[in-house]
């Protein structure tokens, strides 16, 4: 029943289930894996599909021949396995050139050369299939806030994404993308802090339909937002073009826990909007494995990830089901009467002249009641 199918959209990223365990104060604790044995990894435990940055796959210094020989040797993974490549993206933050940022650095020749950068991986991602581009701005951001002009941070990476949205038409390539805030790390404080100031962004664009977000659960934790709350206003506003499911504590670096493994209501309650409201795009775990985790960990986290999801989906099936709670649902939401419409003869008067406004003041909402429900329906003793 919780054993993953390539139906659940389950991705991961060849940095994720790669991830060798590395901290700021420690080495590696794992090999590397070959992307190749990743895809066959992912297969074997149902996953749907891979995702890659450019340089997870082809170094940067790769000659166009190995390049070649590189992306031959993956697609082949991929024929023979059935894994599907979903989504591409760019690594514009661990080569030192972009030290202080690449579509907002203050120098013009690097913001090129990241868009450059972008332009072949983009070339990537569509010669294996993938329609959805990630862009995470990790280097756009400053510790020095005087050497850098926050106007022009916001000013150069929509020109940057101006330019990458007429690159894909200008090829034909059938590409959207979607943009991921972060309020820090590596940068002292990152442009665009949350999926938020993306959505503010995209309208300002020249092909903003072309571009949506892709929140990661970690990142607004950070910021100790409620994720679902946001993924909610993407979803509705049709912007939710991809997902980075992890997890995460509140003022803590980082972590991109297993997926379920800390706030396990704010998960479910994840699980629901995307069940409820539709989502169909891909679920991809931008996660890792502890630090103290071998290889096997490693697949027992991925396994993790997937079989938590579906343990909520099945807990959300049941809230859904569930009579008491929809009952008392009911009466706490109200059924709606007229639509709101806009009353030119009487446009101040919207309720009844005997609305009852201490009756309503008064009145208990049995919320105590229903949140009660749900834990006793989330810890299975309901
Ligand atoms: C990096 C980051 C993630 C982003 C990836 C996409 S890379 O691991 O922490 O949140 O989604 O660039
Ligand atoms: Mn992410
Ligand atoms: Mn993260």
């Amino acid at each position: 029943m919780y054993t993953p199918t390539p139906q659940d959209r389950f991705t991961f990223g060849l940095w994720t289930v790669g991830n060798r365990g590395r901290d700021p104060f420690g080495v590696e604790t794992r090999p590397p894996v070959d992307p190749v044995d990743i895809v066959h990894m992912l297969a074997e435990i149902g996953a749907w599909g891979v995702n890659l940055h450019d340089n997870d796959l082809v170094p940067i210094d790769a000659t166009p021949s190995e390049r070649d020989a590189i992306v031959a040797r993956f697609t082949k993974a991929l024929d023979d396995t059935g894994v599907q490549f979903v989504m591409g993206t760019v690594n514009l933050f661990t080569d030192p050139v972009f030290k202080d940022g690449a579509f907002t650095s203050n120098v013009p020749e690097i913001r090129r050369y990241a868009l450059r950068k972008t332009i072949e991986a983009i070339d990537l991602a569509a010669e294996l299939g993938g329609k959805i581009f990630v862009l995470w701005g990790g280097r756009e951001g400053a510790e020095v806030n005087a050497a850098k002009n926050p106007m022009d941070a916001v000013k150069r990476f929509r020109e940057a994404l101006n330019y990458l949205c007429e690159y894909v038409i200008d090829q034909g390539y059938e590409m959207k993308f979607a943009l991921e805030a972060k309020p820090n790390e590596p940068r002292g404080d990152i442009y665009f802090s949350s999926t938020g100031a993306y959505l503010a962004l995209i309208p300002t664009l020249e092909h903003p339909d072309m571009v949506g977000v892709n929140p990661e659960f970690a990142h607004e934790t950070m910021a100790g937002l409620s994720f679902h709350h946001i993924v909610a206003q993407a979803l509705e506003q049709g912007k939710l073009f991809h997902i980075d499911l992890n997890d995460q504590k509140i003022g803590r670096f980082d972590q991109d826990l297993r997926f379920g493994s800390e706030n396990y209501k704010e998960s479910f309650f994840l699980v629901k909007v995307l069940e409820d409201g539709g989502y169909d795009g891909p679920l991809h775990f931008d996660a890792h494995a502890y630090r103290t985790e071998d290889l096997e960990g490693v697949k027992e986290f991925a396994k993790g990830c997937m079989r938590s999801y579906l343990i909520f989906k099945e807990k959300v099936h049941r809230f859904n089901e569930d009579e008491e709670i929809q009952q008392l649902l009911k009466e706490i939401q109200a059924a709606d009467e007229e639509p709101l419409t806009y009353d030119r003869v009487r446009p101040g008067q919207l309720v009844a002249p005997d609305f009852d406004r201490r009756a309503w003041g008064a009145k208990g909402y049995a919320y105590e009641r229903l949140d009660q429900l749900l834990f006793d329906l989330m810890m299975g003793v309901r």
